[in-house]
């Protein structure tokens, strides 16, 4: 098995993008519980993650969501988020919350809706301009809720039409990342319900179109792996959205409900060049903390993330391939568990101390004092959109 040394340099790449919404209140729909604090602006949602950065060293940039994050001067958030110490990310479009798209955006059988809903992803483009960002993400709400209620294959081809246009005026250094999702809000069929629907989406637009992944959009039982797999032998993962579930999208802390899956699936990352400064492949969280602490729950997420990462990294690949070759079953379940089961926590807080991070990013954040001064200078906080 590798040593810890042997895999320090690879952990140092390490890089998690960290959605401005998980710093806004959020719940269910049953109910949004405010917590003290919350970012009012998009400004007080990027200083929230700059601390997540600075405590932890992983989370350099911020994805935004519009309108969520609407501003007049996306340049002038741009140079706030220097100033802060990270950089804006990803741009997220939403069609899920104007009246118009009820019954659909990019596929809706009016012509006048489609166009407002490539419209907006035109604008998406724009920000992305202003902001320096390489990633538009697309999640479509779309679908129906009763058989016979849609024409399931013409919004499939409305769909495709309406990606290239959007793709058409995607730059030569951007991307286009389309994200699936197998059900909600639709419950009878959903557009772009699987990485099959995605891949085929995108495959038709060309090389700057890829999937994203989104690992609490599967049915309960799905074997994620294998299509992380997949899709990086495909060439066409471009992102994942990392979250963790118990029943359906719970969009909680990632590794919080199942690490084992964590560590498998970035065991599948690393085996297929999904890993590293080169590789295409962007890491990012998306995730609503409902009852904890947003920042410190971000801390939590990329602590987990990075720990599944060395886990995961110090897996004995020579020993595993050898064991697969002989069809030694148990041997290779061993290996693999091996990996699973070894405590990196001791030598991260050393790697992290030798690197000028603190040994415990968590602790070192809670004494920061930090959460009690936005709480006492903060009043009225956002919505995350979710639940609003
Ligand atoms: C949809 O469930 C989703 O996963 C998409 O990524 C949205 O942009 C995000 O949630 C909003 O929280
Ligand atoms: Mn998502
Ligand atoms: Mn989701």
């Amino acid at each position: 098995m590798p040593t810890f040394d042997d895999i320090a340099d690879q952990l140092a790449t390490q890089a998690i993008e960290l959605p401005s919404w998980a710093f806004g209140n959020s719940g269910t729909r049953f109910k949004v519980f405010g917590t003290p604090g919350t970012p009012r602006t998009p400004q007080e949602k990027i200083a929230d993650a700059a601390q997540v950065n600075r405590y932890t060293g992983l989370a350099p940039t911020v994805a935004i969501h519009i309108p969520w994050d609407k501003v007049d001067d996306y340049a002038a958030l741009r140079e706030f988020a220097a100033e802060q110490g990270v950089a804006l990310g990803t741009v997220n479009s939403n069609t899920f919350q104007d009246d118009d798209y009820k019954f659909g955006a990019l596929t809706h059988a009016d012509d006048a809706i489609r166009r407002k809903a490539i419209a907006h992803h035109l604008e998406c483009i724009d920000i992305m301009d202003a902001t320096g960002s390489r990633d538009l993400k697309i999640w479509l709400a779309e679908g129906s809720n009763y058989p016979g209620q849609a024409d399931m294959r013409g919004r499939q081809d409305r769909l495709q039409d309406s990606l290239q246009e959007i793709y058409a005026r995607i730059g030569d250094k951007q991307r286009l990342v389309l994200e699936y999702k197998f059900f909600e809000p639709s419950f009878y069929h959903t557009d772009v319900p699987d990485w099959g629907t995605s891949y085929a989406q995108v495959s038709a637009l060309g090389e700057r179109a890829m999937v994203c992944l989104d690992t609490g959009h599967h049915a309960p039982g799905t074997n994620i792996e294998f299509i992380v797999m997949q899709l990086l032998r495909l060439g066409k993962l471009g992102s994942f959205d990392f979250n963790s579930r118990f029943y359906a999208d719970d969009d909680l802390i990632v590794g919080a409900a199942d690490p084992f899956q964590l560590f498998r699936i970035l065991v599948e990352v690393i085996r297929g060049g999904g890993y590293g400064p080169d590789s295409p492949v962007a890491f990012m969280l998306d995730q609503c903390h409902n009852v904890e602490d947003k920042t410190a729950g971000q801390i939590r997420s990329v602590l987990n993330v990075q720990e599944m990462t060395a886990r995961a990294l110090l897996l004995d690949r020579e020993a595993l391939a050898q064991a697969q070759a002989a069809n030694d079953v148990l041997a290779a379940n061993a290996i693999f568990m091996d990996a699973f089961s070894t405590d990196v926590r001791p030598q991260l807080a050393q790697w992290r101390e030798s690197r000028g991070l603190p040994a415990d990013p968590m602790r070192a954040f809670l004494d920061s004092g930090y959460q009690e001064t936005i709480a006492a200078e903060r009043v009225g906080g956002q919505q995350a959109g979710w639940g609003a």
